[in-house]
C-alpha cells in the first residue's frame, strides 16, 4: 500500500460512522466501481431549501390502528400508527433535519432529504415500520423513533431544521381503526373529523380522496 493509497483509505475510515460497515479489503481506487462505493457513502445535500414555518399541514393521523395493518406485515400493532402530511410550500422544499414532537417529547428525526413538490403527500411512520403502500407521488418517510401516538389524544408538531414550527395538529381521543382527518383536505385551519368509510376501511393514509381506480387503502 503506497502512501497516497494509504491516505485515501484512512480518509474513508474517518468518514465511516457506526452505520458504515467496513469491508475486509480496502477498495481499489483505480477501479471505477470504487468511486461509486465512495459516492454511495457520502450524504447528498438536498437540492432545495428546508420547509419553512407553516408549510406543512398535518392532514390525517392514525393513532390507534386496532386491526389496520398499514405496513402489511400481518400484524396490527403500534407500528401501524401513521401521520399524513401535505407539503404546502409554493416551491419545492425538504424536511431533512425536522423533528416530530408529541407534546414536549420528541418522537423522531427526519433524515430524508427528498425535495417535496407543492401539494405532495408525505406519510410519517415510526422507525420500525415496514414499507407502506402509498399513491404515486406520495412519499413514505421513516422517523428515527417509534411514533408512540397517545390514544387519549395529543398535540403533534413538526419543528423544522431552522427551529420554527412547520405545522401542528391536536387530535382528540383516538378511535379504533379510524383516523382523524381534516374536514377539508390540506386545510390546516379545517376541523378534524372521524374518517368516513373508505375502500373498506376508515382511513386513507397516503391516499388522496377519492381512491384511484382499482387502488386499495387500509389493507
Ligand atoms: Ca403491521
Amino acid at each position: 500500500m503506497d502512501r497516497i493509497f494509504a491516505r485515501q483509505w484512512l480518509s474513508v475510515l474517518a468518514m465511516c460512522t457506526s452505520s458504515c460497515s467496513l469491508v475486509s479489503q480496502p477498495p481499489d481506487f483505480g477501479d471505477p466501481d470504487a468511486r461509486v462505493w465512495l459516492g454511495d457513502s457520502a450524504p447528498v445535500p438536498p437540492n432545495c431549501l428546508p420547509a419553512r414555518t407553516g408549510e406543512v399541514v398535518f392532514n390525517e393521523v392514525l393513532a390507534k390502528p386496532a386491526g389496520v395493518d398499514l405496513d402489511g406485515d400481518g400484524l396490527s400493532i403500534s407500528r401501524d400508527e401513521a401521520i399524513e402530511l401535505i407539503y404546502a410550500g409554493s416551491q419545492p422544499g425538504h424536511l431533512q433535519g425536522a423533528t416530530l414532537w408529541l407534546g414536549d417529547k420528541q418522537r423522531g428525526l427526519i433524515s430524508d432529504g427528498a425535495c417535496l413538490q407543492p401539494g405532495q403527500l408525505v406519510v410519517l411512520t415510526g422507525s420500525k415500520t415496514g414499507p407502506v403502500v402509498v399513491q404515486p407521488q406520495a412519499r413514505h418517510i421513516w422517523l428515527g423513533h417509534p411514533l408512540e401516538l397517545r390514544d387519549s389524544g395529543a398535540t403533534l408538531r413538526l419543528q423544522g431544521v431552522l427551529g420554527t414550527d412547520l405545522g401542528e395538529l391536536t387530535y382528540p381521543q383516538a378511535m379504533p381503526s379510524q383516523s382523524w382527518v381534516r374536514q377539508t383536505d390540506g386545510d390546516a385551519a379545517a376541523a378534524l373529523v372521524g374518517h368516513p368509510p373508505y375502500s373498506g376501511g376508515q382511513h386513507s393514509i397516503g391516499w388522496r380522496l377519492p381512491a384511484p381506480s382499482g387502488a386499495t387503502a387500509g389493507n
